[in-house]
């Protein structure tokens, strides 16, 4: 049986996605460079950075900025989300998500988070979800973010794990790649033309049942 379960944050428990999705929008629009929804795919899991590096070579505008501009550009996005995640609450977390953390803490199952996201901690607190993980694996401590395996081997690392002897929850592709990369064995929230046809993947997170994970464990 697994010990731990590793769980990203944007897209899995909560919907943040969409808010990132609008932020990065706002942004892109101001510098002229136009981004959909399509592009966005590319942007979940991806850090802040490396997100504004993607939207600027999109646009081709990677060498119109020093690294100030290129950083101011980043706080800008950031203070434009920060501000939309001020009203996330405990009614914000997905379905069944709740209900899992529960069955995890109740089956002595270990809980970390591995979200490439330093508003990660800020947005658990909102939920009221902060009491339910055994340990936060800190973005700012890994050297190369998602698809890198990094954040998923920090995060089995700091409930004592193995990333072997655990499962990784992801919506992104990005995410899964890292999943895969880290030893941890991949479950996706999405579907097969986004995440690919070789995971065990839901629609929606009320499918995410202690039961489920067993199965797709023992797989
Ligand atoms: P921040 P996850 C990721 O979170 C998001 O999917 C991605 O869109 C975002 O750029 C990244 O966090 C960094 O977030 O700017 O708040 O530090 O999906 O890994 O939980
Ligand atoms: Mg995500």
């Amino acid at each position: 049986m697994f010990k731990g379960v590793l769980f990203d944050l944007d897209g899995v428990i909560t919907d943040t996605a969409e808010y990132h999705y609008l932020a990065w929008k706002k942004l892109a629009d101001n510098l002229g460079i136009s981004i959909d929804r399509e592009f966005n795919e590319k942007l979940k899991g991806v850090s802040r950075e490396d997100s504004l590096r993607l939207i600027l070579a999109h646009g081709n505008r990677e060498n119109d900025f020093t690294e100030v501009e290129f950083n101011h550009l980043a706080k800008m996005k950031n203070d434009n989300y920060v501000e939309m995640i001020q009203a996330v609450s405990p009614k914000d977390v997905y379905p069944g998500i709740l209900e899992l953390l529960k069955a995890l803490k109740k089956a002595n199952i270990k809980i970390a988070l591995a979200s490439a996201s330093k508003n990660g901690p800020f947005l658990l607190k909102q939920m009221a979800l902060t009491e339910y993980f055994d340990g936060i694996a800190d973005p700012a401590a890994v050297k190369a973010g998602k698809p890198a395996p990094d954040i998923f081997i920090l995060a089995a690392q700091v409930v004592g794990l193995s990333p072997e002897e655990c499962l990784g929850i992801e919506d992104a592709q990005a995410g899964i790649t890292a999943i895969k990369a880290s030893g941890a064995i991949p479950v996706g929230v999405g579907n097969p033309e986004q995440l690919g046809g070789d995971i065990p993947l839901v629609d929606s997170t009320d499918k995410l049942t202690l039961e489920f994970l067993e199965e797709q464990w023992h797989r």
